[in-house]
């Protein structure tokens, strides 16, 4: 019989580590704690090792699982979770990395590729290609006023002409918001009282390089907003072809977010813009609301300032919002 000593950090961690080096039908002879953790003694012999009851280990958790396979993907799967993948997400990835054999510190290369592959991007607005007039619609305080601010100083600094237009004329505050931006970007800056009126006050922008048109927030619980705004957008189509993006807070929960993309739905937004990213270290309930219901990302935004937190997206920000859950 050969007697074998068998270090952990634990009594527990010493017997696992016993059964995974000798079996299961090693025999324990004994234990001693030492200023390291704890040894047990065991040999070879026609006997399972023994746990106490209470220390009879668990099932393995998958992800312990998958360390014991590959660290690599256990990496991966571990910073998806912490990103606020769902376990679906996971699986899924994990299991694309494993069929392409993708292990060790490969496998974080391979799932930046694998994420980046699956969200589609928006194409760049046609701004200068007139008519340009993008619309920005959403729940309310997700960010579309800022959003919007923020891509008419990009465009004012990158030396384009635009305009600005709301028809968030009812609610007390809406037309100064916008009005202040226009004002600080010297932009001409219009207001549709009625949805009648949307087409009237993109066509008095004049020529311009891109009108961006401001709109109410609506509650995705009230589906006669959504429905009305819908009507007004689709109104002045008939004259003017509008590009919508849907603005959503990668702060809300993934239900909320759902709600949102599906009362939303009627307007046929073409891009998806995610706000607050700078707010969450758990983005991924948002891009998988983009992958699962094949909105492309149109900006990303991780920040209140106007001249400086709107991204186009890339491949490698989806990456590092999922593997790192924010932007570089
Ligand atoms: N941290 C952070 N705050 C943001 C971001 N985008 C917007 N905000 C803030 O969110 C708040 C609401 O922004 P608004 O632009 O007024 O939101 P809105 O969707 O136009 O709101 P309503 O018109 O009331 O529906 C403001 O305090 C903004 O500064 C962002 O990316 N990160
Ligand atoms: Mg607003």
């Amino acid at each position: 019989m050969r007697i074998h000593r068998v270090n952990g950090k634990s009594l527990r961690d010493a017997l696992e580590r016993a059964r995974a080096l000798h079996g299961e039908n090693a025999l324990v002879l004994s234990h001693e704690t030492t200023t390291f953790g704890v040894t047990v003694a065991i040999a070879d012999a026609a006997q399972k090792v023994a746990f106490p009851a209470a220390l009879e280990p668990e099932p393995a958790a998958p992800r312990d699982e998958l360390a014991r396979q590959d660290p690599g993907r256990a990496d991966v799967a571990r910073r998806l979770a912490r990103a606020g993948a769902s376990e679906a997400f996971v699986k899924e990835l994990v299991g694309e990395l494993e069929r392409r054999g993708a292990r060790g510190i490969g496998a974080l290369d391979v799932a930046a590729e694998l994420v980046a592959d699956r969200v589609r991007l928006a194409p760049s607005p046609k701004v200068g290609q007139e008519p340009c007039v993008l619309a920005f619609v959403g729940p309310t305080g997700v960010g579309k006023t800022t959003t919007l601010a923020k891509l008419g100083s990009r465009l004012v600094r990158a030396g384009r002409r635009v305009a600005l237009v709301t028809t968030d004329a009812q609610r007390a505050g809406g037309i100064e918001h916008l009005g202040a931006h226009a004002k600080l970007l010297q932009a001409p800056f219009h207001v549709a009282r009625a949805p009648e009126e949307l087409a009237r006050a993109v066509a008095a922008c004049g020529t311009v390089d891109a009108v961006l048109v401001d709109t109410a927030g609506h509650s995705p619980r009230d589906r006669e907003l959504v429905t009305g705004l819908a009507e007004t957008l689709a109104r002045a189509e008939r004259r003017t072809p509008l590009v919508r993006y849907l603005v959503l807070s990668a702060t809300a929960s993934r239900a909320a977010l759902e709600l949102a993309a599906e009362t939303f739905q009627p307007l046929t937004p073409e891009g998806l813009v995610i706000t607050k990213l700078d707010e969450t270290r758990e983005p991924l309930g948002a891009l998988e609301l983009a992958l699962a219901r094949d909105l492309p990302l149109g900006f990303l935004c991780d920040g209140q300032d106007i001249a400086r937190d709107l991204h186009r997206p890339k491949r490698e920000h989806v990456a590092d919002l999922c593997l790192r859950g924010r932007l570089a």
